[in-house]
């Protein structure tokens, strides 16, 4: 719970903040956000992420000190696992890194059963984990600097699609107030975090062609093939936006799109506008999430899985009616 996470933060001196691969605005913002708050605590931090970082999060404050480097297990405290709660989600590396350490905390918002860590405050009615770090320090009494007060915005404002989800809690909107408050720079954030990039704009052209809609236009689904990311110089964080356009064409109340990975693998990634919980169907599947936003990685060829996800997805519908 989260007491015992707090107290098990302010027993710690030298202390490892670790969130999930290919990252996103809240993984990264929860993680440096949490940095900055323990820094200014006296602490000793480090941040590690395993993948590539998205180019519109290169700005956040504390970003050159995010490393893909693992510290030796005599460094550490403790670590705190944000945004995920398997070590796995973490990195190839890492997983089995944390996995052994005596101490670990988790701090996420994401459902699912927890059986990792020592202290666990896991909670999906939070919009985001940038979210319960806001609180967290807030109740605490640490001082919210602009830094860590950009780094959390970032956070609640990309996990809540800017404030337009269903996850748009009056608190999650107390929060990002009192990080405007505190010095987030919400326009000068807004331009980073949002900037439009070409070949985002190309990649949703080329999903577009590809998209179908069936079930009388609630279940949308389109793909993308690792031949088109490469021809695009695209990667998987530049697909974010384009999983979010299929779900607000008027009408659609289910969306996935698939991705070819370099491994073969199909990934999935799933989107409802609310009646469907996605998050069951990425779960039987061994994938995770919540009820509006979900994704899980399978084995096989592209018509194969779309097949399977397709079926799952239409009982989903076929349940409403
Ligand atoms: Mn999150």
């Amino acid at each position: 719970m989260r007491q015992d996470v707090a107290a098990m933060l302010a027993g710690a001196s030298r202390v490892l903040v670790a969130a999930h691969l290919l990252p996103d605005g809240d993984a990264l913002g929860s993680s440096l956000g949490l940095m900055h708050l323990l820094a200014a605590q006296g602490k000793q931090v480090r941040v590690f992420s395993a993948g590539p970082v998205p180019e519109e999060y290169l700005f956040l404050p504390g970003m050159d000190q995010v490393s893909n480097v693992l510290p030796g297990t005599g460094d550490l405290d403790l670590a705190v696992v944000l945004d995920c709660h398997q070590p796995e989600r973490t990195g190839q590396a890492s997983g089995p890194f944390l996995a052994k350490l005596p101490r670990v905390a988790i701090i996420d918002h994401h459902q699912g059963a927890v059986d990792f860590g020592q202290a666990a405050w896991v909670d999906p009615t939070f919009a985001a984990t940038s979210e319960m770090i806001t609180l967290l320090a807030q109740e605490q009494g640490w001082p919210i600097t602009p830094q860590a007060a950009t780094c959390l915005f970032v956070g609640v404002q990309t996990d809540t699609g800017s404030f337009r989800y269903g996850n748009t809690t009056p608190r999650v909107l107390r929060a990002a107030a009192d990080l405007a408050q505190a010095g987030a720079d919400v326009w000068a954030i807004s331009q980073e975090v949002y900037a439009t990039h070409p070949k985002r704009l190309r990649l949703l052209g080329r999903i577009m062609d590809n998209l179908e809609l069936s079930q009388g236009g609630r279940l949308a689904l389109s793909q993308i093939t690792l031949a088109d990311l490469e021809r695009l110089d695209a990667g998987p964080a530049d697909l974010e936006q384009a999983v979010e356009t299929l779900r607000l064409i008027p009408g659609v109340e289910v969306s996935a799109l698939f991705r070819q990975t370099p491994k073969g693998t199909i990934k999935v990634s799933m989107r409802s506008r609310g009646k469907v919980d996605v998050s069951r169907v990425a779960i039987s599947l061994g994938g995770g999430g919540h009820k509006s936003a979900a994704g899980v990685t399978m084995e096989g060829n592209m018509e194969g899985v779309r097949r399977d996800i397709a079926a799952r997805l239409r009982q989903g519908l076929e349940a409403l009616s």
